[in-house]
C-alpha cells in the first residue's frame, strides 16, 4: 500500500523549464555556441546542474578545465536566480494544488524529491511549502538522478519503507532512479508515455485513477 507520495519538483508541481532553458541559452552565447536548442534543453531535464553544463558544451568547440566549468555553472545559475525573482504561484503547474491537498485529506504523507539546490526558494516563491511534509534536494545529496539517493532519502525522512513510496516524475532519469529505489512511479507531462513508469498521465488527474495506485 502507498502510504507516501515524493514529488518531483521542476515539471510536475512547477513550471521553471523554460527559465532553465533562457539562462542555459544565454550562457551558450556568451560562450559561441548559438545552436543550443530547447531539445539539448530536454535532455537537461531531471540531470544535475554539472552534467547540464555538458550538454551546453558538447555543441561547442572549447575544452574547459574543471575550475573554469564550476565558474560557468555558477554563471548560469545567477541568470537562472534572476529569473527565478519574476517566480509566483501563476508557476504552480494544473491540478498540482488540488491533488496535494486530495493526498493530505487521505492521510497520505506528501514528499519532495528534487535535485535541485534552488527547491528552498522555488517552493517559498511558489507558495507549495506548506503542503510538503519533507523536502530531499540537492543539499541533501551527493548523486544526482539517475541514482536513487534523492528519493532514498525522501522517503527515510517521511519515515517510510520505499515500497511504500510513489514517485512522480516528468523525466527519464527520474523514473530510472525510483525504479532503483525499489518505488513505483507515475510519469507527467509532455513524454509521460516514453518515460517507462508503471503509470502515465499527461497531468496529475487526467488519466489518473488515484484509488488504483494507492491501494
Ligand atoms: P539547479 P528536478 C532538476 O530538477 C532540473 O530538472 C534540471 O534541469 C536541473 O539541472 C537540476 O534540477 C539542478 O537544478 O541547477 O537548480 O540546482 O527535475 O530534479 O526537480
Ligand atoms: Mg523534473
Amino acid at each position: 500500500m502507498i502510504k507516501g507520495v515524493i514529488f518531483d519538483l521542476d515539471g510536475v508541481l512547477v513550471s521553471t523549464d523554460e527559465m532553465h532553458f533562457k539562462a542555459w541559452k544565454k550562457l551558450a552565447e556568451e560562450l559561441g555556441i548559438s545552436n543550443f536548442t530547447k531539445d539539448d534543453n530536454k535532455r537537461q531535464k531531471g540531470v544535475s546542474r554539472m552534467d547540464s553544463l555538458e550538454i551546453v558544451l558538447e555543441k561547442g568547440s572549447k575544452s574547459f578545465s574543471d575550475v573554469e566549468k564550476a565558474i560557468l555553472a555558477d554563471r548560469k545559475n545567477d541568470y537562472y536566480i534572476e529569473l527565478l525573482r519574476e517566480l509566483n504561484e501563476e508557476a504552480v503547474l494544473p491540478h498540482a494544488v488540488e491533488t496535494l491537498n486530495m493526498l493530505r485529506k487521505r492521510g497520505v504523507l506528501i514528499g519532495l524529491g528534487s535535485v535541485s539546490k534552488n527547491t528552498p526558494v522555488i517552493l517559498e516563491r511558489t507558495g507549495l511549502a506548506p503542503f510538503i511534509d519533507k523536502v530531499s534536494c540537492g543539499f541533501d545529496i551527493t548523486r544526482s538522478k539517475p541514482d536513487p539517493e534523492v528519493f532514498l532519502v525522501a522517503a527515510k525522512k517521511l519515515g517510510l519503507a520505499n515500497e511504500e513510496c510513489l514517485v512522480v516524475e516528468d523525466s527519464a532519469a527520474g523514473v530510472v532512479a525510483a525504479k532503483a529505489a525499489n518505488m513505483k512511479s507515475l510519469g507527467v507531462g509532455p513524454e509521460n508515455k516514453l518515460l517507462g513508469a508503471e503509470y502515465s498521465s499527461y497531468d496529475l488527474q487526467s488519466e489518473v485513477d488515484w484509488d488504483e495506485i494507492l491501494n
